[in-house]
């Protein structure tokens, strides 16, 4: 059985070029101290001077953008396959005129990329969520016959309103229709002021290790209680950082609605899905959790046949020591061993054999 990684970025040569044109979040800059050294700041307020933990983001180099490193990347880490998606903030911060093209741009070399490493690699696509509806679902039917496209990434920003925006609709009915699946990374997080005012004292902690996640379970709550998944019974989304906080908080979630007096009045506590059935039924989650504990309740919220390893999040979290082995494969890599113990047929198939089933790899 095949090892597959289905969460794993690239920003292709025409995003890095358009990351480098630009002088505000998100862009590639340098410093006059460090001129050869390139930096990537993406999430909002990282470039804020008063955070000077944060303000000169992460390092960026051709592990970013050069598709032999992510192969040799691959070969190292032993995965057989990945699904390539364009890392965050996407297609976001462009205006309504660029995106449609930048998008069709992108989507393109991503698609000459896989084919160029044949069984190797598939991808998400992006979208123009900026652009008007007629170009988004055209990019969204564009991408649905494209032979390495599996689905779309996206943010939890949707059309600048959430994912619980009505006016999604047409996408959401596309994407359905055309049996994609919606790839749903977080990138916002949460507001700084949660964070405190020492904040500047964590790096990047904060905002990724608990922003990232709470951000993904906001997001689909929200798609939940207005309804999203009782008016498109077949639409597929798979969570990042193994759904990030939901399958722990589901119980909660559900509970507050059956105790919701206003929700009661409007009658919306009724004939409606429940969080658990659309856990088993439209969620996939990722293995992107670091531990056995985050594992299991993953399988306990949708079933180990709908979680998917995802080793990497590469280009993201590399070794800060030299080191062969990136730490935070080896550590998704053991946290699989550990809560599958005994079993290896499950192990297989988050490894790989779900991702081939569900994303019909190969095909
Ligand atoms: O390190 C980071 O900021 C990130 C990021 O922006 N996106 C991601 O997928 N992982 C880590």
């Amino acid at each position: 059985m095949p090892i597959v990684d289905v969460h794993t970025h690239i920003y292709p040569p025409t995003y890095v070029d358009l990351l480098r044109s630009r002088k505000t979040a998100p862009y590639i800059r340098t410093f006059p101290d460090a001129p050869d050294s390139p930096r990537l700041i993406i999430l909002p307020g990282e470039d804020d001077p008063s955070t000077p933990s944060t303000s000169r983001g992460r390092p960026i180099g051709p592990e970013y953008f050069d598709m032999a490193q992510k192969i040799a990347f691959m070969d190292q880490h032993k995965i057989d396959t990945s699904v390539i998606s364009l890392a965050n903030p996407w297609l976001d911060f462009l205006s309504a005129e660029e995106a449609g093209e930048v998008a069709r741009r992108i989507n393109g070399d991503v698609e000459k990329i896989c084919a160029a490493y044949p069984g190797r690699l598939y991808a998400f696509g992006t979208l123009p969520l900026s652009a008007d509806m007629e170009t988004i679902v055209g990019e969204v039917k564009r991408l649905g016959g494209m032979k390495y496209m599996r689905g779309v990434i996206i943010g939890t920003s949707g059309l600048g309103k959430g994912l619980d925006d009505e006016a999604l609709d047409p996408v959401y009915a596309a994407l359905e229709e055309s049996g994609q699946l919606i790839f749903l990374h977080p990138h916002y997080g949460l507001p700084a002021s949660v964070y405190g005012p020492r904040a500047s004292e964590y790096g990047h902690v904060l905002p990724l290790a608990l922003g990232f996640p709470l951000e993904t379970t906001i997001a689909v709550a929200r798609m939940l209680l207005s309804g999203v998944w009782d008016r498109f019974k077949k639409l597929n989304v798979l969570l990042a950082h193994s759904g990030g906080t939901l399958p722990f908080l589901a119980g909660r979630i559900e509970s507050c609605i059956q105790h919701d007096g206003y929700l009661k009045k409007l009658g919306k506590t009724k004939n409606r899905r429940h969080v658990w059935d659309i856990l088993k039924t439209n969620i996939y989650l990722d293995a992107v959790i670091y531990s056995e504990v985050g594992l299991k309740a993953a399988v306990d919220a949708s079933g180990a046949d709908r979680l998917l390893f995802a080793g990497t999040d590469h280009p993201f979290f590399p070794p800060l020591e030299e080191a062969k082995e990136w730490h935070s494969v080896s550590t998704n890599y053991s946290a699989i061993s550990k809560a599958f113990e005994g079993d290896g047929d499950l192990a297989r198939g988050v490894l790989g054999g779900n991702a081939v089933r569900i994303l019909r790899l190969g095909e």
